[in-house]
């Protein structure tokens, strides 16, 4: 049991969030694995020599009340991606690339995003990332989406409230530098859907990424010229997560952003473990 590796501390932290889910949660010195098992360097590796990782992943997980979840069109169905710099994907806009930043963005915003919605074809509510190492200490960017509209005029919320946007599928999704196989073909657009929405806590959740948003009319259209202003003046939280790190965050409240970076040697280069997880059914 994972609970009974963790100080009293960090177990009352877990408890803690899980009753009142702040956007974001980091731990620092978990359990880590005695092997120096090298950095993957084309997005896969063997997962016998991540036990120690994957026990701990998990078992945080399953401590705040969260479920994995996977998609089909992307990582090949994996739960656990490696994020990771891939040589051949380096310029891409994808967690296996380096050379260019991730602009602020959500994932999987061409998914479904009402509460109802099967977990399979939703938005994920969290992102949760295991830090393997990042000697470079690259750190991952988070910026609230209140932070966002706190300085946009009420009727630009409004604006991006209505169900006026198309939003087309990440780079990610069957991308060129990760073969298909025979994998099912990823919903290509989703149309006329918000920007903004009321979560089901009453927070406002949002969906967000550069050139995959869209609005349908030149009302939607302006308001989302006006959001991404807002947010291209916003600098951030930066959120490193090393080795025996771990960082959980709301992926309906935060966007989140990776600047370029310079990796190190193959095999010891930035290596962390994302899994996407909901709120576990009651
Ligand atoms: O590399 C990072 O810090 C985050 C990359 C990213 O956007 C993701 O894993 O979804
Ligand atoms: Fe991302």
């Amino acid at each position: 049991m994972l609970g009974e590796q963790l100080p009293t501390a960090t177990l009352e932290r877990l408890t803690h969030w899980r009753r009142a889910p702040a956007p974001w949660l980091e731990l620092t010195g978990l359990p880590q694995t005695d092997a120096d098992v090298p950095t993957p360097r084309a997005g896969f590796c063997d997962e016998a020599l991540l036990r120690i990782p994957n026990l701990v992943h998990f078992g945080l997980l399953r401590l705040l009340g969260l479920e994995p979840v996977a998609y089909r069109w992307e990582n090949h169905g994996r739960l656990v991606r490696n994020v990771a710099p891939s040589a051949g994907a380096a310029r891409s806009q994808t967690s296996w690339g380096y050379a260019t930043g991730l602009d602020w963005h959500t994932d999987d915003s061409v998914l479904d995003h009402h509460p109802d919605g099967a977990p399979e074809e939703s938005i994920p509510h969290f992102l949760s990332f295991y830090g393997m190492r990042n000697t470079e200490r690259v750190p991952t960017w988070l910026l609230p989406v209140d932070e966002v509209l706190a300085d946009l005029p009420a009727t630009t919320a409004t604006a991006l409230r209505q169900p006026a946007f198309d939003v087309t599928a990440p780079e990610s999704y069957g991308a060129a530098s990760e073969p298909c196989g025979g994998r099912p073909a990823a919903p290509p657009v989703r149309s006329g859907v918000p920007i903004l929405w009321t979560l089901p806590d009453g927070h406002t959740g949002v969906r967000y990424g550069p050139g995959r948003v869209t609005g349908r009319t030149a009302a939607a259209q302006e308001a989302l010229t006006r959001f991404a202003e807002r947010v291209a003046a916003c600098k951030g939280v930066p959120i490193m997560v090393e080795a025996g790190g771990f960082h959980v965050f709301d992926n309906r409240r935060v966007m989140h952003r990776r600047l370029p970076f310079e990796p190190a040697a193959p095999d010891h280069a930035r290596w962390l473990r994302r899994c996407y997880a909901r709120t576990a059914a009651a």
